[in-house]
């Protein structure tokens, strides 16, 4: 990944030191409690309008679309918000939230795409993991200039599923992944042990390269967990052809320009 040598005023030389070799680093109160509001607000909103909204834009938990749970809300049942910064103007707009475009200014250099947003709900009780996985073993893109901001719009910590993650294990490249859709992850997953849990405050941020390893446990809690995430690219990446998925050519571009054969 092309890091800038100098930092923005958001983040040290220190974070972009950690990122390179760590692929990761934390900020916390990224989100003002205004704004982790904000967006809990508009996730009602969006969920209300269900199902008259795009196929693509809400995922409900297996087990609620299986109909072995019956979730006291419908937004209890949602596990996920898919593309919404396509479909939605509150998210496009938060695609250009000024610390996380002067970020990916940092860690991915002038011309930057978000390339997906999600909503990651794991409701109260029975939201489910999220295997170990890369999330460049979805992209797939070429070279790997992608990484993602994972904000907490909750308290979050083990028991509820907060973000675990392989410090480091961003160098080795793209290992072999198994599986189907949400169960598409590494063939051969770290042991826990390994795991660094990442809890976060409401508001705070995980920044992480788009090769990192990572995982979420179950949400085994009466307490929500619902998650903003944001990837960036950088538009002279290109979607690989060995992609098991569709080519992702990103959601909105976000700063400078595009170019030919890429993203
Ligand atoms: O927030 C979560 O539960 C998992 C998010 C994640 O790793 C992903 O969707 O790639």
């Amino acid at each position: 990944m092309a890091l800038a040598i100098r930092s923005s005023g958001v983040i040290s030389d220190r974070q972009v030191e950690q990122f390179r070799e760590l692929g990761y680093f934390i900020i916390e109160e990224f989100f003002t409690m205004d704004e982790v509001e904000a967006v809990q607000r508009e996730i009602t909103r969006i969920v209300d309008q269900h199902p008259n909204l795009p196929g693509e834009m809400v995922q409900m938990e297996p087990v609620v679309r299986r109909g072995e749970r019956v979730p006291e809300t419908k937004e209890l049942g949602v596990r996920k918000l898919f593309r919404m910064a396509v479909h939605n103007d509150f998210f496009r707009q938060l695609a250009f939230y000024p610390k996380m475009v002067e970020i990916a200014a940092v860690l991915l250099g002038p011309d930057i795409k978000l390339l997906q947003s999600m909503l990651l709900m794991k409701p109260p009780h029975f939201g489910g993991s999220k295997i170990w996985h890369q999330d460049n073993a979805y992209f797939r893109l070429v070279p790997n200039d992608v990484f993602g901001f994972w904000v907490a719009c909750d308290d979050t910590d083990p028991a509820n599923g907060c973000m675990h993650i392989l410090p480091g294990s961003h160098t080795a490249g793209v290992a072999e992944h198994s599986g189907m859709n949400d169960d598409y992850g590494l063939s051969a997953p770290p042991s826990l042990d390994r795991a660094l849990a990442c809890p976060l405050n409401a508001g705070g941020a995980l920044i992480f390269h788009g090769e990192l390893c990572h995982f979420t446990p179950d949400n085994t809690t009466d307490r929500r967990r619902r998650a903003v995430q944001y990837h960036y690219a950088s538009t002279r990446c290109r979607p690989a052809e060995n992609s098991p998925f569709p080519a992702r050519m990103g959601e909105i571009l976000v700063a400078g320009r595009e170019y030919e054969g890429c993203i």
